[in-house]
């Protein structure tokens, strides 16, 4: 069987997230490199695969798919059951529901506070050559901790955000939170201890810490 294709490579927080995901599973996988600076991704071979022109985009035989949470929960579906790997927890409707729960929660309330922090301090300067606009890191490192305050709760409860066992809901914070920790803000995070000792696992897991080590964005 042809490998899947991941479009955009790992220094791409959300082609991260897929790729941490195929790491997990070990699946077999390529990745296309798709050259952001020349604009590829709004060219008319890659809005073929995702017509919104953004990275990732993937490709599994016939099947073509976007959006990078939607890929990863296809590839724990599909690929997870051959390595026994079950991070979605599909196995268990209560177990499912909590994966979906802290799922939904990355997207619409971490993701919306810490995306500006790593786009004003690391991407933008490292693509751009730009400064960080303090005012918008200012306001989304107020909005980052409070929604950290919501986790330090909830991971002094359980190891997990799910619960006890790790999967995609703790997976899914990988790839910004990278970026955000290679930033002076990152000591943010010594405030809260629970939140801190779960990074801390997530990244000593080697299918998280080698696609961290391919997130390398220099200008
Ligand atoms: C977001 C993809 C995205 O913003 C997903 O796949 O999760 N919700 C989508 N990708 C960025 C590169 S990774 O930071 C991108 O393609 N930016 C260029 C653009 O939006 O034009």
């Amino acid at each position: 069987m042809a490998p899947v294709k991941v479009f955009g490579s790992a220094v791409f927080a959300n082609a991260a997230r897929v790729l941490a995901c195929l790491e997990e599973v070990g699946a077999e996988y390529e990745v296309v490199e798709v050259d952001y600076m020349a604009k590829e991704h709004k060219g008319p071979e890659h809005l073929a695969r995702n017509p919104f022109g953004q990275i990732p985009s993937f490709q599994d035989d016939d099947i073509m798919l976007f959006e990078s949470r939607a890929i990863s929960k296809y590839v724990l579906r599909k690929y997870g059951k051959a390595s026994n790997v079950d991070l979605l927890r599909e196995g268990n409707p209560e177990e499912a529901a909590m994966v979906d729960v802290w799922t939904e929660v990355e997207a619409h309330h971490y993701f919306p506070a810490i995306a500006p922090i790593v786009y004003e301090c690391v991407v933008f300067p490292a693509r751009l050559g730009m400064q960080p606009n303090h005012k918008i890191v200012d306001e989304s490192l107020q909005k980052l901790r409070k929604v950290i305050e919501i986790y330090e709760e909830r991971l002094s409860k359980s190891k997990y955000l799910a619960g006890d066992v790790f999967s995609f809901a703790d997976l899914t914070h990988f790839p910004y939170t990278y970026y955000f920790m290679k930033t002076k803000h990152a000591t943010l995070l010594n405030a809260y201890p629970h939140v801190k000792a779960w990074w801390d696992d997530l990244m000593s897991r080697p299918p998280v810490k080698k696609i961290g080590d391919d997130m390398v964005l220099e200008p």
